[in-house]
């Protein structure tokens, strides 16, 4: 590591710290802390993401979310599927995100 790390992390850093912080505590619910199960993926969409999910009239949409999403169909988001869905929610409300530059 060169001397421009030391001085913490940077913010990009801190959010990746955040999402895998995010993740391992859902995901840590039936002892694999590093992969979401489908049932956990549903407890963190209802949970963390309630305002999204509330706002869905179809009702299987999160099962084919969880279906897209696992990639490699062992039934479990691993940190990296679960990114695309991060990054998934994030292209989906642009207008959202662009509205308030500064919060956060
Ligand atoms: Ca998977």
């Amino acid at each position: 590591m060169s001397s421009k790390y030391t001085a913490g992390p940077t913010e990009t850093e801190r959010c990746i710290e955040s999402l895998l912080a995010v993740l391992q505590r859902y995901a840590g619910r039936d002892g694999n802390a590093c992969s979401l199960s489908k049932k956990e993926f549903l407890t963190f969409m209802n949970t963390v993401l309630g305002s999204f999910t509330k706002n869905q009239k179809d009702p299987g949409v999160l099962d084919r979310m969880m279906k897209k999403l696992n990639m490699n169909c062992d039934g479990q988001l691993d940190f990296g599927e679960f990114l695309n869905l991060i990054g998934g929610l994030a292209q989906a409300c642009p207008e959202q995100a662009m509205s308030s530059p500064t919060s956060g």
